[in-house]
């Protein structure tokens, strides 16, 4: 079963406005009455709202065309119709969407229960009583509803958060994001256990800070390799970015490659994301072979350095580096 989708084409279209009417109101002892047609209701429009409940389109995948609904006609009596119902489609914060033809960004997604308008309903056409003058006392005239709009758009999700944690894969990022926040993520001995972003919560007493893990880039993901580097969009929006490396290799310049590896293909997705990395974890301390030397190494001098275990941290050293992440 597919139930991480990130990029997903719908079509949505509003509703075309009710038509007014023309009448004439025909009660027992009025025989000429005046015009008495209403108006048509406006469409429906659509609208995409954000909900920090979802993390995916994995509910839009059934249903790819979403309508709102006609406004209805007028009536006699000067009734007007009522307004077409709008369409209102929930989408994860960070949803990018996109004009297909245009490929121009006409919404983004940002702020958790707010609606943003898509496309307008068609307006309500005029009943004959609008059309009423001096000289026309009896107008027969009434117009039509204007059409709906139909586009198609991509919606892209580029999750927001406020730290992303990159990383080759295995070297403990959902071990991490597990210890720090409130996130399940899935930790196992192999490679590519994490196929899809997680999100994490650090509660402090002003701000809640959101932590993204997503998957292991490798060497050459730019070019295809492993799970490519298309991940990195869920990233592309953090703040900050920690990258995680992992001490457990035979070597102290096996650290240096990882981490040079890594800039390489964050930077090939974009100039700008390594100005963002604003700490390095190196993990699995505990089975760095190494470790007097490792407390000399300088990866990049402008840039925070921590070593740390996931297996052997005590709480005592889950809240230090929860500080140090929060900067
Ligand atoms: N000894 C030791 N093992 C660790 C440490 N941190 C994580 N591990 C183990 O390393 C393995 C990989 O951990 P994950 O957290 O799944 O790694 P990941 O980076 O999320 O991996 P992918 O999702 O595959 O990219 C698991 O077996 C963890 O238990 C550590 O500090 N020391
Ligand atoms: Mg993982």
């Amino acid at each position: 079963m597919i139930d991480y989708i990130d990029e997903i084409e719908i079509t949505v279209e509003s509703g075309a406005g009710g038509n007014g009417i023309s009448s004439f109101r025909r009660e027992k002892f009025v025989p000429f009455g005046g015009p008495d047609g209403g108006n048509g209701g406006e469409g429906g429009s659509v609208y995409f709202k954000g909900n920090s409940n979802l993390n995916s389109f994995r509910d839009l995948i059934q249903n790819r065309f979403y309508k709102a609904n006609k406004g209805e006609n007028g009536r006699g009596s000067n009734k007007n119709g009522k307004n077409g119902k709008d369409m209102i489609i929930q989408v994860p914060l960070g949803t990018e969407i996109i004009d297909s033809k245009s490929q121009k960004v006409l919404i983004d997604v940002i702020e958790n229960d707010k609606s943003y308008l898509a496309i307008k309903g068609g307006k309500g056409g005029l009943g004959n009583s609008n059309f009423k003058t001096s000289r026309n006392q009896s107008p027969k005239k009434s117009t039509q509803g204007e059409k709906g709009n139909k586009i198609k758009v991509v919606l892209n999700l580029k999750t927001l958060s406020n730290i992303g944690i990159v990383g080759f894969p295995n070297v403990g990022k959902s071990s991490l994001i597990s210890l720090i926040t409130n996130s399940k993520a899935e930790v196992a001995n192999y490679p590519f256990t994490t196929l899809t972003p997680n999100l994490g919560v650090i509660k402090t007493l002003d701000k809640d800070y959101l932590i993204a893990d997503i998957p292991g880039i490798v060497e050459d993901a730019s070019k295809g390799k492993g799970l490519g580097i298309k991940f990195l969009k869920h990233i592309e929006r953090s703040e900050n970015i920690i990258i995680v490396l992992d001490a457990s290799c035979e070597k102290i310049e096996e650290l240096n490659n990882q981490y040079k590896k890594l800039i390489k293909e964050i930077k090939s997705y974009s100039k700008s994301l390594p100005s963002r990395i604003k700490m390095i974890i190196i993990n699995k301390y505990d089975l760095c072979k190494f470790k007097d030397q490792l407390c000399n190494l300088v990866l990049d001098k402008n840039i925070k350095q921590v070593i740390f275990s996931c297996i052997d941290s005590n709480k005592h050293d889950i809240e230090k580096l929860k500080k140090n992440l929060l900067f």
